[in-house]
């Protein structure tokens, strides 16, 4: 009866911790020693669990991790579906491209989700043109591309056969849709999105953690709050070449095995850009990442 049992970590809050156990949630305290480690528990964990009453518990054991991803916090994903929407609000390329880094690092597969197609269809020439580079800069990095509009249910299967089977985490700004998206997924889920929130009167959009949600067909998803910066990652500025997919093929062949891509004489990055091989607009928030990087070494 009180055998040690494993789960999984679905849900935190409120100092409690709840862990699916095949079809089952124990609601679980976390032993005392792991309250005094420095390294914290984290949704996606692998746990042993030691049953104390009726479905609830106490974790005793960590299981050693995949992968992590720090902004949204979560452990042993296998994919990050990282939103945007092309329009309200317009897609910041810069975050986009410091929250793939994050994902390169973790080495955790993304699939970029661009959201309210509706609104880029109905827009002018230049809302449906900046959806065509979007899909021609990330599509050619090799990124799976989904369009999608959770407002007229357009794309939602291609969604769902992305999560199918895996364990996701839906990561981006604040009001791009995500918990709209999940809705329309999920039947009977009804997660708190901008708009009822505010007919509510409680102020702002309310995904205020991370939970793993399960999918009616297998697999498992958790909403995120939305974010509107991140933190840098902590590596060092020739590290931040690999976590760009296209600046890391080319890089190869510089002249300085040490090059950083920014001035330096013989630079097959520059060159690459110059050429139209890389696009500017990727070089160009490389380059502002880098500064970054430069700037907080001197402190
Ligand atoms: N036009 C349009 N609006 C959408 C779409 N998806 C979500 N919205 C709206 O965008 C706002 C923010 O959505 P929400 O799901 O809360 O975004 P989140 O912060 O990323 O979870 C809400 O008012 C939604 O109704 C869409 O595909 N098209
Ligand atoms: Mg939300
Ligand atoms: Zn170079």
């Amino acid at each position: 009866m009180n055998s040690i049992r494993e789960g999984l970590i679905i849900k935190i809050t409120g100092g409690y911790y709840y862990v699916k156990s095949g079809a089952e949630i124990w609601v679980c305290t976390l032993r005392g020693r792991f309250r005094q480690e420095k390294e914290k528990v984290l949704v996606g964990d692998r746990v042993q669990l030691k049953p104390a009453q009726t479905a609830t518990g106490v974790i005793e054991k960590i299981f050693p991790r995949k992968n992590i991803l720090f902004q949204p916090s979560i452990a042993n994903i296998n994919q990050v579906v990282v939103v945007f929407s092309l329009q309200e609000p317009e897609p910041n390329l810069y975050l986009l491209d410091r929250f793939l880094v994050q994902t390169e690092l973790a080495k955790v597969k993304a699939v970029l989700c661009l959201n309210k197609i509706d609104l880029a269809m109905s827009a002018d020439r230049q809302g449906r043109q900046q959806l065509d580079n979007l899909i021609q800069i990330y599509g050619s990095l090799g990124y799976v591309i989904l369009t999608t509009s959770a407002k007229i249910k357009q794309g939602l299967a291609d969604l769902r056969n992305v999560l199918k089977n895996n364990t996701s985490i839906l990561a981006g700004p604040s009001g791009v849709g995500k918990s709209s998206l999940l809705n329309a997924l999920i039947p009977d889920l009804s997660l708190d999105t901008r708009e009822i929130s505010r007919k509510l009167k409680q102020g702002k959009h309310t995904t205020r953690y991370v939970g793993l949600i399960p999918l009616p067909d297998n697999g498992l998803v958790a909403d995120s709050p939305g974010f509107s910066n991140l933190t840098l990652p902590d590596i060092n500025q020739e590290e931040l070449a690999s976590c760009f997919v296209e600046i890391y093929k080319y890089q190869v062949n510089c002249k300085f095995s040490n090059c950083l891509h920014f001035a330096e004489p013989g630079c097959a990055v520059q060159e690459a850009v110059v050429e139209g091989k890389i696009n500017p607009s990727r070089y160009h928030n490389y380059l502002l990442l880098l500064k970054e990087m430069n700037k907080r070494k001197r402190y």
